[in-house]
């Protein structure tokens, strides 16, 4: 199965050379190869010759600033081959082109990696009470944040007796983001997706559970799943709710993402996406009295100005100030030294964005 089925391409060729360039020094016969399923640190990637299980290498780990450091599902990685076993060890990963990232849930300021490479970011919700706004700007926030294009799938419409009203709602905080409404049970507004979906593109699904991520990832797959199960050296999935991420490789072309539903999406670096997502905030800032207004108790604030006019929703500007001070707090808990780190990460991840031919659908 070519790679290239995976997502491989002449830019990935060009940062393989250079990471296997650096690592040459000891003489080790590196190989590119994606990391397709991650369980509890245990990896899988798939190679030019098929799958292997892999393991991160001692001196990776001690290299590594920080979680975010190590392989994450959908990296692209330099492997080498153990021999005599059908085992591989990562020893480098290559420069993530997006990130999407959350505050990992529990105590510490760490970081994980929910997909690495993705091209879009599903955000599903359900067309019932799991639709929530103020979660949903979250999300694309976030999205926005990974350099993937964010799309909200509206799921279970066959159960939705009136969609409008929820319709008009995500389309009221989707700034430029699509709003898709489909049903992953009969099929309705799945053909859509193939706007997104086609050889070489990788796209996630995100969401809260239950949602129906792995029922869309199963109808995207279609009648091959059975064969896509026997072609994958991989234990089986059981029929319980996903517990672990895992990349599907489409028939007709593209890679799916299927990740466990999410309580919590914490915050991690998402100053880009916030302000991205909360536009209409962040064009009237300038306009407040203060440079570095909260619009909270500061007197001349515009933002605060707009909502009492009604061109701007309460609603909104309270989601605002909540994500602001989730950044705040998470940045106040941070060291100079991670901070200095993540910000060379970004400045390399933000010239390979610039790099990055223009989607083109
Ligand atoms: N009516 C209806 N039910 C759906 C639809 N999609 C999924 N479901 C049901 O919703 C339930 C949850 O679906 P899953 O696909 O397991 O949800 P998930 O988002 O993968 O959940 P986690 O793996 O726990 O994150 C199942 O009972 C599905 O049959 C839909 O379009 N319409
Ligand atoms: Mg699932
Ligand atoms: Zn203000």
């Amino acid at each position: 199965m070519p790679l290239e089925d995976w997502g491989w391409d002449e830019r990935w060729a060009a940062a393989f050379s250079a990471a296997a360039a650096e690592a040459a020094a000891a003489e080790k016969s590196l190989r590119p190869a994606r990391i397709v399923e991650e369980r509890r640190g245990l990896f899988f990637v798939v190679a030019a010759d098929g799958e292997y299980a892999a393991r991160v290498t001692g001196a990776m780990r001690h290299k590594a600033g920080g979680r975010g450091d190590l392989p994450a599902i959908g990296d692209w990685a330099a492997v080498e081959a153990v021999p005599g076993e059908r085992a591989t060890l990562i020893r480098a990963l290559l420069p993530r082109r997006t990130k999407l990232s959350r505050q990992a849930a529990g105590e510490g300021v760490v970081e994980q990696v929910i997909g690495a490479n993705l091209d879009t970011v599903f955000i599903t919700t359900a067309l019932n009470r799991d639709f929530n706004p103020r979660r949903l700007e979250r999300f694309l926030a976030v999205g926005r944040e990974s350099g993937a294009e964010p799309v909200l799938l509206l799921n279970k419409l066959d159960a939705c007796p009136d969609p409008a009203q929820f319709l008009a709602e995500a389309r009221a905080i989707a700034g430029g983001a699509a709003v898709a409404a489909l049903s992953a049970k009969t099929g309705t507004g799945v053909e859509s997706l193939s706007a997104w979906i086609r050889r070489g593109r990788t796209v996630g699904f995100v969401g809260a559970s239950g949602v129906g991520k792995s029922t869309l990832v199963n109808r995207l797959l279609g009648s091959d799943v059975l064969a896509v199960r026997e072609t994958r050296a991989r234990d089986e999935r059981g029929r319980h709710t996903t517990t672990h991420r895992e990349l599907f490789l489409l028939p007709g072309g593209g890679v799916l993402l299927d990740t466990p539903g999410m309580r919590e999406m914490k915050l991690w670096d998402a100053e880009r996406g916030v302000a991205e997502s909360f536009e209409e905030i962040e064009a009237l800032g300038p306009s407040c009295r203060f440079a570095d207004c909260r619009h909270d108790t500061e007197p001349g604030c515009a933002v605060k100005a707009a909502v009492a006019a009604g061109s701007v929703a309460a609603a909104r500007l309270a989601a605002w100030r909540k994500l602001r001070s989730e950044l705040d707090a998470k940045a106040a808990r941070v060291s100079p030294a991670e901070k200095a780190a993540e910000k060379r990460r970004q400045r390399e991840m933000n010239k390979d964005r610039r790099r990055k031919p223009e989607a083109g659908r």
